[in-house]
């Protein structure tokens, strides 16, 4: 039997996305963003906080390549903000070459260093110009067809020198929380009392489709037009926790696990790497309310051979079969029940987010199945966690992090087991984030960086997890 490890070619860094960093969102002629919007004008919504300034990245990315550096990182993962690069949007619209700039030296800035960049096209950041002009993902036939060109454009302007895209980050998250819990950007919900608008029974599902369809699109584009001529690699970012049966002996809790797990993954995956219509647990439980690929769309799905899952991983839980019928609204009171704590026995440690709890074992299962599942490589796109009391802590005590270091090495350790002893292809790992930003709703209060920041003078100061991640990696090759 040989010792879990790492293969020596093993691709790692860290990841960061445009509006949690960036900042500058006025500056040399960006469009507004869904997010903009989502916290200007509802900031009960996001704690108060919003991008605005956020890490101020658009003026200081010398100084965090300079971190990476620092850090040994062979690759960064980033993503770029769409309206940047055309600030209204759509097909017809202009480009703007001053944002295009910008992505220009953050990228030659990397390979200048010896850093490889990974591009995520979409991290949630929609061009508000498209959700007024035509309800964004709400429309099925528009969005695609403006997503399509974005990324043709990104791949001639940028493809050069990018070899490692990623078309989206979590469609799930902007599907079920842009459209039916409402709490993220565009916010829309018929069960959240904050939002005003919003029809949560087909939404998320049009949502996720458009995102699908818009996918396939850029992946098809890039195979036809750009894959001889430059030689990259492009795949998805799909979030999903693992889900244990709460009942080890119990078949119903064993199905609802894995109803739970279609309607997170599989929901994407069966379309982009099986080219198969929606799994059939969602199909019975939401009939019409799902849209169908008609078999154009079958055609583009077909010319859209993506090369990698990126897996984008931070806990799990138990998963419990309900007696109850299904909710035709709520997304989270319509499937399993979920719980964290089965009988005193939490499915793992508590980091410093409610959410959050550190479950390695269940990590190595979930890499297994989704290997086996997709048979694709598998790249972890974004995994880390904020350490239990750091929001309340100073610079001084939250440098010192010795629950990320321990979380760090156990899901190494999981992924190198996962590929010795259940032997699946897991090809690289970047630890989210780079550096302490905007986590979204929740605003500045959850560190998940390894870098921290002061927000006060947006000085960065490493914790030790960041100087440490290479030697966890080199350690286990
Ligand atoms: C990722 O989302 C994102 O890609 C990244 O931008 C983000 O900063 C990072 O993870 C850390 O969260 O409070 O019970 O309603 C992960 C998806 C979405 C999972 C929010 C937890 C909150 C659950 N996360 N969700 S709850």
């Amino acid at each position: 039997m040989t010792t879990p490890s790492l293969p020596p070619d093993f691709e790692w860094g860290f990841a960061t996305a445009s509006y949690q960093i960036e900042g500058a969102v006025a500056e040399d002629g960006r469009g507004k963003s869904i997010w903009d919007t989502f916290c200007h004008l509802e900031p009960t919504r996001t704690k108060g906080a919003n991008g605005d300034v956020a890490c101020d990245h658009y003026h200081r990315y010398e100084e965090d390549l300079d971190l990476l550096v620092r850090y040994g990182a062979k690759a960064y993962r980033f993503s770029i903000s769409w309206s940047r690069i055309i600030p209204l949007g759509g097909r017809e619209d202009a480009l703007n070459e001053k944002g295009i700039a910008f992505y220009n030296k953050l990228i030659d800035g990397l390979i200048d260093r010896g850093i490889t960049p990974w591009a995520t096209l979409y991290h949630w950041d929609l061009p508000q110009a498209l959700h007024d002009r035509y309800g964004g993902w709400l429309n099925v036939d528009e969005s695609q067809r403006d997503f399509e060109r974005y990324a043709r454009v990104c791949f001639e302007r940028f493809g050069d020198r990018v070899k490692n895209w990623i078309t989206f980050n979590e469609p799930w998250i902007q599907a079920i929380f842009g459209y039916s819990t409402g709490g993220n950007a565009p916010g829309r919900s018929s069960t959240n009392s904050q939002a005003t608008e919003g029809d949560s029974a087909t939404e998320p599902w049009t949502a996720g489709h458009s995102q699908i369809m818009s996918h396939a699109r850029a992946v098809a584009a890039y195979n036809q037009d750009f894959r001889a001529r430059q030689g990259g690699k492009i795949g998805i970012s799909l979030n999903g926790d693992f889900y244990e049966p709460w009942d080890s002996q119990s078949p119903q809790d064993a199905r609802a696990a894995e109803r739970r797990m279609e309607f997170h993954i599989g929901w994407f995956a069966n379309p982009i790497f099986l080219k198969k219509d929606y799994p059939d647990c969602m199909r019975q439980q939401l009939g019409d309310r799902l849209p169908t690929f008609t078999s154009s769309d079958f055609q583009i799905l077909h010319k859209a051979e993506t090369d990698f899952y990126g897996m984008n991983y931070y806990t799990s839980q138990y998963a419990r079969r309900r007696e109850e019928p299904p909710s035709t609204t709520d997304y989270f009171g319509n499937v399993e029940e979920l719980q964290s704590n089965k009988e005193g026995l939490p499915v793992g440690e508590e980091s410093g987010l409610h959410w959050l709890r550190s479950c390695p074992g269940m990590f190595r299962k979930h890499l297994t199945r989704v290997y086996r599942l997709y048979g694709k490589p598998i790249y972890i796109t974004e995994n880390g966690c904020p350490c239990p009391g750091e929001d309340e802590m100073t610079r001084k005590e939250a440098v010192d992090d010795p629950f990320r270091q321990r979380y760090f090495q156990t899901h190494l350790d999981a992924i190198a087991k996962s590929i010795t002893e259940d032997g699946s292809v897991i090809s690289g790992y970047f630890a989210w984030s780079l550096m302490d930003n905007l986590e979204w709703s929740d605003g500045y209060g959850p560190r998940f960086g390894v870098t921290f920041t002061d927000y006060d003078t947006l000085e960065r100061t490493p914790k030790k997890s960041a100087l440490l991640l290479r030697e966890f990696i080199t350690s286990r090759q």
